[in-house]
């Protein structure tokens, strides 16, 4: 089988890594997508590229959750965009899960594109109206804290040839939006999980009974920057920068049974 050696090969790695002292925490490395290191990119230049180079990226299921998990090279979670301090123009920087689930599954109009659970951090604007990270009584100043979101993707050439975009809601339009979306035109949900960053891990948990408690589906894991239209008008979020992508060809490869 053609799929199987190289991920027999990657096991054998990542015991050999626990073995010798790794971060690892567990070896159930099968059904995970291992991904090559020192591959991640930037278009725009961004500096320490580890913190967004997937080596490992995994969904299972554990107890009453379905827990996300991307390893990269090092350093999980310590790069944020630089705050420019507008809204126009500025970036997020994101650790992403796209999945094969329909996005009706986490409360959005159904067959809407690309439902995927990201991990960001963006210091220019908040978009967690109904929680404050930072607790400092202000619900609205913690978009430079990583926070999780459900979004749509869907393609838009007006975002470069290819690329993906957060879907837009158009003026006048009523698209069916989860509980926790927070106010903004596009397909994004703010449900609240705390990402866990560890040294090389960032990891969020989900409740299974939120989605429903879907059947098997299949993720993939990328990394990448996003950037607010300079206009602020549709396309409004654009997926500027890919860093790196688990599978290499966005393919869903990995399996949630
Ligand atoms: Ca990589
Ligand atoms: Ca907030
Ligand atoms: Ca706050």
């Amino acid at each position: 089988m053609s799929r199987r050696s190289p991920r027999l090969i990657a096991l054998v790695a990542l015991v050999s890594l626990a073995g010798a002292g790794g971060t690892l925490h567990t070896l159930r490395t099968q059904d995970g997508i291992s991904s090559a290191a020192k591959d991640a990119r930037s278009a725009t230049g961004v500096a320490k590229l580890e913190a967004f180079d997937l080596v490992w990226t995994n969904v299972e299921r554990k107890g009453t959750h379905l827990v996300f998990t991307e390893r990269v090279s090092a350093s999980a979670g310590t790069v944020r965009p630089a705050r420019t301090g507008a809204l126009a123009g500025s970036s997020v920087f994101s650790y992403v899960w796209p999945v094969s689930l329909d996005p009706a599954t986490a409360g959005f109009e159904g067959k809407s594109g690309t439902l995927a659970l990201a991990a960001t951090a963006h210091p220019d604007f908040d978009d967690t109206p109904k929680y404050d990270e930072n607790g400092d009584g202000d619900a609205a100043n913690d978009g430079d804290l990583w926070h999780s979101h459900w979004v749509v993707l869907v393609p838009d050439d007006a975002c470069g040839t290819g690329a993906l975009k957060v879907r837009d809601i158009p003026p006048g339009t009523t698209p069916r939006l989860p509980a926790t979306w927070p106010g903004l035109p596009l397909f994004i949900d703010s449900p609240g999980y705390d990402p866990e960053i560890t040294s090389d891990f960032v990891r969020v948990r989900v409740p299974l009974k939120e989605l429903g408690f879907p059947e098997a589906f299949r993720f993939d894991g990328v990394t990448a920057a996003l950037k607010v239209n300079a206009s602020v008008h549709d396309p409004l979020l654009c997926v500027a920068d890919v860093f790196d992508v688990a599978s290499g060809n966005l393919s869903l490869p990995g399996t949630v049974r």
